[in-house]
Parts: structure tokens; sequence; C-alpha cells
């Protein structure tokens, strides 16, 4: 597929900024939009923008009985570029409604080259964006450079004008204009605000050349005006010399700090993973002494942005994005989607436990139980990729359970529970089995296009991407080299909509 971004991108403005719950496509893009989304590589009940490019979530919040996600859209091209804040909306975190766009760069104003990741927060009854707003700049004012974009960052405030959180009112001016006088930063965003009594306190990723990545915090009594206090956490660079300071761990992004389970977490994404670190917070000295730490996903998955959920879980989302080159994303014509939702605990130990929330189990279809045992391993045709496997209870027996996905007989995937060498083997990447005995005693695999979320044991995940997957030529094989037969489980997964959430428009 050929795009021209800019009337790709007029196009997708005019059909989304319709508004209406009902907008009718003009021919060429509902052709370009039913064709994509009759790709088989294309999940379908993660949730996407029905084109284009998406990456980070941004500002997800529960208000007046809905969930709201936004997130970090390109409207005209499937890669990366000219950031816009894409809005869905859901009664219960899987099925989505595309909505307008929430927010779009100000020509001449300090987001004009585009509005970057920040959270939402309800100050005073009203909901607010606090965001990271991108601009050319004299080079003195440069906060972004990271070899392929020199830019100034600061920090923007947007307040909701209804409840439906369609229309959003920005100060012209930033409400964090600048980094602390004299840091010579290696980025300036991404701020996560949250309430202490009468304070506001927002972290933002930040980082120095030579010392590390860090969370800046700041304070305000009322989100327009802040001051600097300190740095609220940082890491060291992992030595290597690198153009973009976030692969050195000189930059950290998309910060979260928030608590569960009465432990102070903190998330933030570097050297292109995501760390949790769980530990204590000093709210009179507002310091984090962080004790312990952990990868989040061993995967695909970056920038993850927690919030409260109704009933108080702490739900996360992340990116999911893509592991292929920029020319197979515009021949596709979109890229990246949203994990599901996954909520947080603490361990007994203080660490993170990440689980699908139980609202995943609606998309559930016919459901198959098959027992396999090392004289019979399970192997079967898929005629669509779309479902879940678990493997409940303890399969810690001495043995190597491996789930394996076949094209035209050759493995295209696989995932192996070593439990005498107590790690998970996945392609390339190797990681500690969770100690036994396991909190959520099961493994689960959710197979959705050319997206595999894995969960060990409730603690560990892990997101693959396979763009060689094809229904009918691919093969689920499930083997076990112990001496103890292991019960799967496994269910055909629903689509979330029949166009791949794209119920905002008519057909
Ligand atoms: N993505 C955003 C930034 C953030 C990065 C830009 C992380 O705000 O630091 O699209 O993926």
């Amino acid at each position: 597929m050929c795009y021209s971004p800019g009337v790709n991108r007029r196009r997708f403005l005019k059909t989304l900024g319709g508004g209406a719950a009902a907008v009718a496509l003009s021919r060429a893009l509902r052709a370009e939009v039913e064709a994509i989304a009759k790709d088989p590589l294309r999940p379908s009940y993660h949730l996407l923008p029905p084109h284009n490019w998406m990456n980070d979530p941004n500002g997800p919040i529960f208000w007046k009985g809905q969930y709201h996600l936004f997130y970090q859209l390109n409207p005209g091209d499937s890669v990366w570029g000219d950031m816009h804040w894409g809005h869905a909306v859901s009664p219960d975190m899987i099925h989505w409604r595309h909505q307008p766009i929430a927010l779009a760069p100000t020509p001449g104003g300090p987001d004009s080259e585009g509005c970057f990741s920040g959270s939402a927060v309800v100050y005073h009854g009203t909901p607010a964006f606090i965001y990271t707003g991108v601009q050319n700049a004299p080079l003195d004012q440069v906060t972004l450079h990271d070899g392929n974009d020199k830019l100034r960052e600061t920090q923007m405030l947007a307040m909701a004008e209804d409840d439906a959180l369609l229309h959003w009112k920005k100060l012209e001016q930033p409400v964090i204009p600048a980094p602390p006088p004299g840091m010579k930063v290696t980025g300036f965003r991404d701020p996560c605000p949250w309430r202490d009594g009468p304070w506001w306190y927002c972290g933002i990723g930040s980082g120095e050349r030579g010392v590390g990545g860090c969370v800046l915090l700041y304070r305000s009594r009322g989100l327009r005006t802040w001051e600097y206090l300190h740095k609220l956490a940082e890491g060291k660079p992992n030595g290597k010399q690198t153009a973009n300071p976030c692969d050195s761990g000189e930059m950290w992004e998309c910060p979260d700090f928030f608590t569960v389970d009465k432990r102070t977490c903190l998330f933030y994404s570097t050297e292109g993973k995501v760390i949790w670190s769980t530990g204590d917070y000093d709210r009179s000295g507002m310091r984090f002494a962080p004790r312990r730490d952990g990868v989040l996903d061993h995967g695909a998955y970056y920038a993850p942005k927690s919030f409260e959920a109704a009933d108080s879980r702490r739900i996360l989302w992340g990116w999911i994005r893509e592991t292929r080159p920029d020319a197979e994303l515009k021949a596709a014509g979109w890229a990246g989607c949203m994990s599901l939702p996954r909520v947080l605990t603490i361990g007994a130990q203080g660490q993170l436990e990440m689980n699908p929330a139980k609202e995943v189990e609606s998309l559930r279809g016919a459901r198959e139980e098959v027992v396999v045992s090392r004289a019979a391993p399970f192997r079967r045709k898929l005629s669509e990729l779309a479902i879940e496997l678990q493997v409940p209870g303890d399969i810690s027996n001495a043995a190597t359970t491996t789930v394996r996905l076949l094209v035209d007989g050759r493995p295209a995937w696989e995932l192996a529970i070593d439990t005498s060498a107590k790690e998970v083997r996945c392609g390339d990447v190797t990681f500690p089995l969770p100690g036994m005995p396991w909190a959520h005693p099961t493994l689960r695999l959710f197979l959705d296009g050319s997206v595999i979320e894995s969960f060990v044991g409730g603690r560990e995940a892990l997101t693959s991407r396979v763009y060689t997957l094809t229904p009918g030529a691919t093969e689920l094989e499930v083997v076990t080299t112990g001496g103890k037969e292991i019960r799967v489980e496994m269910w055909g997964m629903k689509a979330i909509s029949a166009d791949r959430m794209t119920a905002a428009f008519s057909f």
C-alpha cells in the first residue's frame, strides 16, 4: 500500500474529527481500512487505531462510568511522526469505540511539532492532561537530541471541556517551561503527576550524560505553577556511546509512580525495555528508595502507563511495538497496538506481579482441553490466529515444557519453561523462572495476529511479534519432557469488533 501522508492525514482527521457516532467514510478510505482489517497479522482483540501508527498509552482514566484511553498517534502515516493523541472509550477495557483525536499540535504553539506522552488527573472535578509539547527552538533551548530530532520539550496543561472528554482546552503557555536551571538534560518529557494532600507532584523523565537517566520531581499547589525539588530516582549509564541517550541508560522515558498494595512503584522505560522497581517513598523528604527491581516485560513492550480502575485495581496499559522495518509498516498501513489490560499486584517479597484483567476472559469462545505427556505431545493446525492457551497448575516437575508455533512444519516461535535450568527461553531471550510456588500457578499465552503476550506464573511477561504466521499454515505444538502429564486449556478468542475496532465508522 502506498501512502501520501498529507492527503491521508487530512482524510483521517476529517473522519475522526467529525465526532458523529456514524461517520461516512470516503470510498477510498473505506477500501483501505477494510483491506487493513483483513490482514491476518493485524490483532483482532487488542486495541489499535483503524489504520496508521500508534505508540505509547497516554492519560488512561476512568471517568463517568467509562474507560478512556488516549495514545500516541500519527494520523497521517504508519511510521512514527507528527504525534497527536488518539482516543478510544470502553465500558469494560476490552470493547472500544474510536473517538475523535483528543490533542493535536497547535501551529506556532509550544506543541507545534507534536503532543508527546503524558497523563490525566482530575483537578477540582475536571479531568486535566499534563503532557509534553515539542517545538523547534534555538539550539541552547533544545532538550531532545536523539540523533534524529532536535526539539525543545515543555510540559503543557489541557483541561477537559465536556464529560465525554472529546474537547480539550490547552493553556497557551507551558506550565513547566524548561528543565532546572544549570542542568544539561538528555531529555525532559512524559510527566506523571499525582496528588498528596494539598500538593500536586509531578515526575518528569530525564537524565544527564555520564550520570544516568532520572526522574525529576516537581511540586505545585494547583497544576499551573511548578517548583523543582530534586531527583526522585536515578540510574546509571550502561557505558555505551550512543547518539540516543535512551540507548545508553542516560535518559529515562515515561516514568509512572504510584502505590499498589501499600508498596510504592516506579516504572520507567530505557534501553528498549521497561524497568519496574518497588520500594519505600518518604513522603516528607519526597525521596524514593527502591528495594526490588526487574524487567517488566522481556519483549516488544514499552512506555506503559497505569491507572486506577473503577474497583481500585491498578491497571497497566503498554505499547506493543513492531519489530519489522519501516518499509513493511508502510506497506501494512498500520503499526503498534495496546497490550491487554494487566492487573498489577505486589508479592510477599515486594516483587511485581502482573496478570491479564479478568475482563479478558469475556473474549473466550469455544474451549478445548487436552492432556499432554512425554509420550503424547499435542499438535494442531490453527485456522485462526486468535487463541488463548493456558497451562494451569504448577509445571515444575523437573521438565521442559515447550509451546511452539510452526509454519509449514518449521518453528516460527517457541517458549520453553525449563524447570531444571530454572529459566524461561524464547528466541534470544532468557530470563529466570519465577521461584516456586507461583502465586498465580499458570502459564498463559495470548496469540492475536502477529502478537503473542505470554504470562509466566503471574510474575514474568514477554511480548513477542511474529510476522510469518498464516492461518491454515500455522500449527500449535505443546511438548513436555517430564514424567507428569500436563493439562492444557485453549479458547478461540473473539474479535472485539467485526472490523477491528472501527466502531466509530459506518460502512
Ligand atoms: N514516545 C513519546 C515520548 C516518549 C516516547 C513520543 C516513548 O513522549 O518519551 O512519541 O516511547
